[in-house]
């Protein structure tokens, strides 16, 4: 076995309601995460991807290689580890009682590239809403360190990709899960309730550091 789940969230499955059900986080976590895990660590023994690098390094670490080259694997590891990946990033950006916008160097740069937060949000919401079918909408740095930008990903690929076209490549800071999983139990068809109610539940300190961290090693 190479890749595990985190054994927990960094909070209580009940901690984000009423944003988001404590048994809707349950599940997502032990089990559908759970078998993107599964799934990425059979798909990896059953081919010859067993590479190098799965030898040494931390997980983190080799998952991110993997996804940088993820066109020389097959689809099973590409949708699987970009399951994983997304996952484990998905829980570090969400916080319980959390401030309602980022500060910092990071809102001087949306604010100069949406113009104001709030157009940031709302271009958010519109494109989350526009994505057909299952995916993510992310938040990214693009590849030059100085621009942000908004993009959806289909199934669970992610900007780290080299599948992604290259303007849409880039480094994401923040990401909305917008598979039917993460929220038809409470909200059923109501995507645009479960995409607003995501603002309240935003660990935008994270996201922050996750920026901070990005632009250096941009
Ligand atoms: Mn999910």
């Amino acid at each position: 076995m190479y890749f595990t789940i985190p054994s927990s969230l960094p909070y209580a499955y009940n901690a984000l309601e009423p944003y988001i059900d404590a048994q809707t986080m349950e599940l997502h976590h032990i089990k559908h995460h759970q078998a993107y895990v599964d799934n990425l660590n059979k798909a990896i023994k059953a081919s010859r991807e067993k590479t190098m690098e799965m030898e040494k390094g931390e997980e983190g670490s080799i998952l991110n290689l993997l996804l940088k080259k993820i066109s020389t694997y097959s689809a099973p590891v590409r949708n699987n580890a970009g399951g994983h990946f997304n996952h484990t990033f998905f829980w570090t950006i969400l916080k319980p009682n959390a401030p309602l916008q980022p500060g910092g160097s990071l809102l001087q740069l949306i604010e100069k590239v949406f113009g104001s937060f709030e157009l940031f949000k709302e271009q958010f919401i519109a494109k989350a809403m526009a994505h057909f079918g299952s995916g993510w909408t992310w938040l990214s740095i693009d590849k030059k360190g100085d621009n942000l930008f908004i993009s959806t990903t289909p199934n669970q690929d992610n900007p780290l990709m080299d599948v992604i076209p290259i303007e849409e490549q880039g480094i994401p800071i923040l990401g909305l899960d917008i598979w039917e999983h993460a929220y038809y139990l409470l909200y059923q068809n109501r995507r645009l309730a479960y995409i607003e109610a995501f603002w309240h539940i935003i660990n935008w300190e994270m996201v922050e550091n996750k920026f901070i961290e990005a632009v250096k090693i941009l």
